[in-house]
């Protein structure tokens, strides 16, 4: 018998009494890989199914080989692959943004290889295959790890491969470690490094003249990676967005207990609401903003704030002094007049560069505004300073203004309040401000997106075994048992005006503010606005009755009859 201490410790490591009860789930898996404890490889054949973008034509020439192989078609499981090949060598990375899941699709993947082929894992991200750092993944790997995480396994990245000595170092990297393919899991702009990648690698590159083998997997929480019913949501969404849902119920408990706050809660997911949503659809918060529909209604700021405020002061007048306010971190670039004034300002600040950088800092934003054109230089002047500093920090590596970094919470927060005041002295106002981000991306994975992204890897591992490339792996039907299906990148390519230059990316997919999910949503806001309705979704579960749910807005948007997944 142990004590106490030593129990303790024994739960060290990820070995605590929930990591050790996740690691024996079993998942369930599409009915064309078997069974669920010895899932086979499938082949797969065209469907009837052809992409194109407006620019399919300009695609094709400059990604002849990947077009030619795949015309652009959707491939669909079409049966156990008896001829799936062995001896293959294959790297799996992750690239971008964390999401819960990824762990499983390695795993997904090292099973349908089976012990004839080898899977290797790279660390960290893209910069881990310029590096050439790879190891062999064990089946050791895979029982420590199914059902955890995060990307703690592999790690990784943003290195975008785009200069001819990157490609070159792949090339070696490939060559070193006698690589027939490489699994990429990432968002839009990772996958597009996969289309990059598959064309470039297509042939030539090793010493028989064959080509190695390059295969997307669709991951990011954000939810922006979308193709309608072949991919109704990327891996990790589900995840990172029940972990937000939770902790604004519990927020939502806290308000109708303490009867005394608003709270603002500001949630990740880059430009896109997607995750803005899919919480207010959760937990029915009094306000929700969505970046999108204050776009296309070319909201101003104070038209925003003013809204809030009236809400404030309606529920007051109702003896209701609390409730919550969810904000997408996107919303400032929505904004078409703060659009506007940092568009301006990003020119300004590239032209003006060396006398920028050379000016006192506390006289940086006079020497900016004086740059502006009027209208901009008159909403410059009237944000606060902590907003001002950072319009004024340096750009992302891709020239991006950090919106993240933006406490968008906290200027609404400060204009609400003089808004409430100018409304009427007596309303109570009193505010707390949350960022709701990194705490969603490495949660163990809800029993969706670990099914999701186990299957994901078994479809991943099939394509490579069938002979494919340029393919992202997708299962679809996931409320009717699920199909491993591939969907060709150079199907999905668009050409963007990005830093200056013409690049061929994967369109990010914004909210559609006609979409059953944004029309629901709008039906029942005035409602949630007017009196508590909220509820409290409560913590992820793996057991029992509240495991299988997918996630509502992805239910509505796909036109489910319930929230109930399955696959299998
Ligand atoms: P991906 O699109 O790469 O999956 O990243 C998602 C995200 O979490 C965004 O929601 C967020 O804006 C960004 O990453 C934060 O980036 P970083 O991890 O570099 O701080």
């Amino acid at each position: 018998m142990s004590t106490l201490a030593q129990q303790l410790q024994q739960m060290e490591a990820h070995q605590s009494l929930f990591e050790l009860a996740v690691r024996q789930l079993t998942l369930p898996v599409c009915a064309a890989f078997g069974s669920a404890n010895a899932p086979q490889a499938v082949s797969f054949a065209n469907t009837a199914r052809v992409l194109s973008t407006k620019d399919s034509d300009s695609v094709a020439k400059s990604f002849p080989n990947s077009v030619k192989a795949s015309g652009n078609v959707v491939l669909a499981a079409s049966g156990t692959n008896a001829k799936a090949a062995q001896g293959k060598r294959v790297a799996v990375l992750f690239s971008g943004g964390p999401a819960s899941g990824g762990h499983n699709v390695v795993c997904g993947i090292k099973r349908v290889l089976g012990a004839g082929n080898t899977l290797l894992g790279v660390k960290p991200g893209p910069k881990g295959l310029l590096l050439g750092n790879l190891f062999e993944i064990t089946d050791a790997d895979v029982d420590a790890i199914i059902n955890t995480g995060g990307f703690d396994f592999l790690g990784t990245d943003r290195t975008k491969i785009k200069t001819d000595e990157q490609f070159a170092q792949v090339k070696a990297t490939c060559i070193k470690h006698n690589l027939d393919a490489i699994v990429i899991v990432g968002g839009d702009d990772s996958n597009t490094n996969a289309a990059v990648l598959a064309e470039f690698l297509f042939k030539g590159i090793k010493a028989d003249g064959s080509g190695v083998q390059v295969i997307g997997v669709p991951k990011t929480i954000d939810g922006d990676l979308q193709i309608g019913d072949l991919l109704p949501i990327s891996f990790g969404f589900d995840t990172a967005t029940k972990i937000y849902s939770e902790m604004v119920g519990n927020i939502l408990q806290d308000t109708k207990s303490s009867l005394k706050y608003w709270h603002f809660v500001k949630l990740m997911g880059r430009s896109a609401s997607h995750v803005t949503i899919e919480v207010a659809l959760q937990t029915k918060a009094a306000v929700t903003l969505i970046s999108e529909e204050v776009a296309a209604k070319r909201q101003s700021i104070a038209a925003i704030v003013d809204q809030i405020a009236q809400i404030v002061v309606a529920r007051a007048a109702k003896g209701i002094t609390h409730g919550v306010v969810l904000v997408p971190e996107g919303l400032i670039e929505f904004i078409p007049e703060m659009n506007a004034l940092i568009a301006e300002l990003n020119d300004a600040l590239a032209h003006n560069a060396a006398e920028f950088a050379d000016e006192p800092q506390d006289t940086k934003a006079d020497f900016i505004q004086d740059k502006l054109s009027a209208d901009n230089a008159r909403l410059f002047a009237s944000l606060p300073a902590y907003v001002v500093r950072m319009l004024l920090a340096d750009r992302d590596s891709h020239g991006n203004l950090q919106v993240s970094l933006i406490p968008t919470e906290k200027l609404l927060v400060d204009m609400v309040h003089a808004r409430v005041k100018e409304i009427n002295v007596k309303v109570p106002f009193s505010a707390h401000c949350h960022f709701l981000g990194y705490e969603g991306r490495c949660g163990a994975p809800t029993l969706f997106d670990a099914a999701y992204t186990y299957n994901l890897g078994l479809t991943a591992g099939s394509l490579i075994l069938d002979g494919r490339s340029g393919y992202m792996a997708t299962v679809t039907g996931l409320t009717t048992g699920g199909t491993p299906q591939a969907i060709p990148l150079s199907g999905l390519l668009n050409i963007e005006r990005r830093h200056g230059q013409d690049e061929f990316v994967i369109e990010k997919a914004l909210v559609k503010v006609d979409s059953p999910a944004m029309q629901y949503f709008a039906a029942r806001r005035a409602e949630w606005a007017a009196s508590d309705l909220f509820a409290s979704p409560g913590p992820r579960q793996l057991w029992g009755p509240a495991a299988y749910q997918q996630p509502i807005s992805v239910a509505l948007n796909s036109k489910s009859e319930s929230l109930a997944f399955k696959i299998g």
